[in-house]
Order: structure tokens, then sequence, then C-alpha cells
């Protein structure tokens, strides 16, 4: 019996897959080589189903004799281990992203004189135009909860932007940038206090209450499938903590970062301008460790954000919180700081990196901006969140328009200079 292989990745089996899996059994034992969540996660975004989910869909299609890992987007580990007389892949790898991985393909099976078989791609239907229709359609809280610890097991960081209502939510969901053999995309969405409050014009000191946050998440999460880190302020007094815990694993938000301050919370980006009150470590270890209890699904993720580096403690302090964080059970840590040349960053991560036990670290670097997402991988950080940058984009925006009409007494300027088409915002809504 021939040996064929097929690589495959997503979760959205349709019928132009069914017809790969049927051409390729007509030309042999079929081998299908499932691509993981961390080779997905490199050209493309996560899929929806986890990767043994995947696996059983596969294994039960008719001609399958099995499924096995593909670890890269590369072929050529199981290529190697297999030998197959024959891959199948459809047509439509010879332009774009994977072109390379096909002409790799091609070099290897020359080795053994296997054969590439590539059946004409079945138009009418992509992975991307259903993943358009299940976003159309929703995703449930449970999926979407548990897609930041997938991306966060898959990918080297993982990418957040602000969201502070419905437009900004659909920006981050759908922003594209094509580079070489790659469609980045961001990862998830940050709920800022900063941005959620200043957005309805109010200060960002918890004064914008829990049910107008959970209104400007509903929004959010009407509109996007991806996950959400929530910014949760303090968390409240510890009791509330625990019901805000549920409350938001029933939304299916994936994660919320709690800092250690207490009173009225100012913005940490003031630094000691103004007064910064830290809790106790006891305090807020209390606190941590009740909301883990609190806690109904294994999905969800409590983060300790530091604020010792922001009200000048100094790094023993933050060191210290962070150990007994951890011990408290937070499933994550952020640490943050306003200085601009990000040195006390880089020497916490450093000293972070002794830890015995270690948990994911937030990176948000709002002052030492100059750090690419490479470089702040290469120091530690797991999770990089740019916690306010469309609001501060929008701002300005909206504020040139406002002037232009002022100036010209009609708004033709604005329309053609600063503004899309009313056909544009029109169609980026969804229906
Ligand atoms: C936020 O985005 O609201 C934050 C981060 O908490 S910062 O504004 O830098 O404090
Ligand atoms: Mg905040």
């Amino acid at each position: 019996m021939k040996q064929v292989y097929v690589g495959m990745g997503t979760d959205l089996i349709h019928h132009g897959h069914i017809n790969i899996i049927e051409i390729a059994r007509e030309l042999g034992e079929v081998t299908v080589g499932l691509l993981s969540d961390k080779a997905v996660s490199k050209y493309s975004r996560m899929p929806f189903l986890s990767f043994d989910e995947r696996k059983k869909i596969l294994e039960n299609l008719k001609g399958v004799k099995e499924v096995i890992p593909q670890y890269e987007l590369d072929y050529e580990e199981n290529l190697k281990k297999l030998k197959p007389d024959y891959v199948v892949h459809g047509s439509d790898w010879k332009t774009g992203p994977q072109r390379h991985v096909r002409q790799k393909v091609i070099d290897m099976l020359k080795e053994w004189g296997g054969e590439l078989i590539e059946p004409e791609y079945t138009h009418g239907i992509s992975s991307t135009g259903l993943r358009k229709a299940l976003k159309e359609v929703g995703t449930t809280p449970d999926i979407r909860r548990r897609l930041l610890k997938r991306l966060l097991e898959s990918k080297d960081i993982v990418r957040v932007l602000e969201a502070h209502n419905g437009i900004s939510g659909l920006i981050v969901e759908d922003t594209k940038f094509e580079a070489e053999g790659e469609i980045r995309e961001f990862d998830a969405m940050w709920v800022s206090s900063l941005t959620d409050s200043t957005a309805k014009g109010k200060p960002d000191t918890e004064y914008v209450d829990r049910t107008s946050r959970f209104q400007t998440i509903n929004d959010i999460l009407d509109v996007t499938t991806k996950p959400i880190i929530l910014d949760g302020d303090t968390g409240g007094i510890p009791e509330h903590f625990e019901l805000l815990v549920k409350n938001l694993e029933r939304l299916g938000v994936s994660a919320i970062v709690i800092e250690d301050k207490t009173g009225v919370k100012r913005n940490s980006l003031f630094g000691t301008e103004v007064e910064q009150t830290l809790d106790t470590i006891e305090g807020f270890s209390e606190k941590i460790s009740r909301g883990k209890k609190a806690q109904m699904t294994d999905d969800f993720m409590i983060f300790a954000r530091l604020e010792s580096l922001i009200a000048e403690l100094g790094m023993e302090d933050a060191l210290k919180r962070a150990k007994a964080y951890i011990e408290a059970g937070a499933d994550g840590i952020m640490i943050h700081s306003r200085h601009k040349d990000g040195n006390e960053i880089l020497e916490f991560m450093k000293k972070y990196d002794k830890f015995e036990v270690k948990v994911p670290v937030i990176s948000v670097p709002s002052s030492y901006n100059q750090f690419t997402e490479n470089e702040l991988q290469a120091a530690g950080f797991n999770i990089v969140i740019y916690a306010n940058h469309l609001l501060r984009s929008a701002f300005p925006a909206m504020q040139k328009t406002a002037q232009s009409i002022l100036e010209h007494k009609r708004s033709k300027e604005a329309a053609d200079q600063y503004c899309m088409s009313i056909k544009e915002i029109l169609t980026i809504l969804p229906n």
C-alpha cells in the first residue's frame, strides 16, 4: 500500500478538505499531519477548536488511517519520518505565504522518488470565508475564555491591543498586516480602565462602575471572537472580587489583572505626582487566593499587577511582592513601570528569571515603547499589552475634524481629508 501524507491546520472542515482527503485515499493509506496550535499561530490566527478536538474530527473522516501532529509549518520532520509516496495539498499554496514550504516539500520528495499531488483549489469556499461567517454567528464563552491559555502555550509572545467599545474591538479583531510568510494580527484585547473611562469622559479612578464596565465588555463581546484581558483596577474588596471573577467567567473573559493599590485608585502613569497607596502583601495575597477559590473553570486567569516601581518603593519590594502573589495563586504577573529607558523593567526580569516558581509575565510598554516585541520576549515577557493606543490616536483625529469644520464652516474639507466614506463605515459594521 502506498503511503500518502496530507498536512492540515484548520478546524473548519469543509468539502474542499474532504475533496483533498478523497483524492488522497485513492492513492493509498492516508496519514494526516495536523498542525499544532503553535504551528498555526505562526502564520494565521489560533483555530477555534483545540488540537485534540481537531484531531478527533480528522480521525473520524473516512479514509484517514492516522492523525499525527505537525509541529512546524515546515513538513521536514514528518516527511523524513514517513517518507511518503505522495503528499497531497490544494493548489492554493503555489502562491502566497506557503510557497516556500511547498518548494521544500517538492525538493524533499525528490530524495526518495515521492510525488506532490495538487488538486485544484475548491472555489466558492475557504476557511477565511468560514471564519467570517463564524464571527457573524458568534463564539461561545467557553471557546473564547480558554483561548488565552492556548495562546500562551503556543506563541512566543501574545500581542494585545486595547479596546474601549465595539468599534475599537472590531479594529483589534480585524486588523491584519501581511509580512513575508505570515499574516500578523493582534491575539487578544485589553479592556483598559484608562481608555474605558476616558472614552466616557470620566477620570481613571474606578469611578466608572462595574455595571458600566460590563456594558463596555458586552459591546466588545458582541462583535468579536478574540479573548479579553480585563483591567480590573484594584479588584475591589475581596468579597466583591469573588463575585466579579464568577461574572467574568460566565461572560467568557479570559483573564483579569488586578493591581496592588488601595484607596482612590490613580492612574499609574501619574507615578508619584499623586498619592499611590499600596495594599499590604497579606491583604492583596488574600484577595488573589479568594478570587482563585471562587473560580469555576480551569481556563480563567488572575494576574497580579505590581505597582512597587510606580510608587517608587524599589526593586526588592517588587520582587518580594511578586513571590508572595505567585504563592497566593496568581496565574501571572504584570510588572508596571513609567520610566522611559526600560532599565528597571529589564532588571526586574533578570531577577525574576531566578525564581523557582515562574508564571507568565505581562509587559505594558507605554513609556518604554522603543522596545520591540522580540526584545520584550527576549527579556522574558510572555504578553505585551498596547494599553491605550487606539483611544490616543482617535482623539486627535476627531479634534482635527472638529477644527476643520469650524475653520471652513462646512464639512467638505474634513470629509475629503480626514474621514472615511459613509459607504465604508457602513460596510465595516456587522449586519
Ligand atoms: C490601563 O490601561 O488602564 C492601565 C495601564 O491600567 S496604565 O494606564 O498604564 O496604568
Ligand atoms: Mg488601568
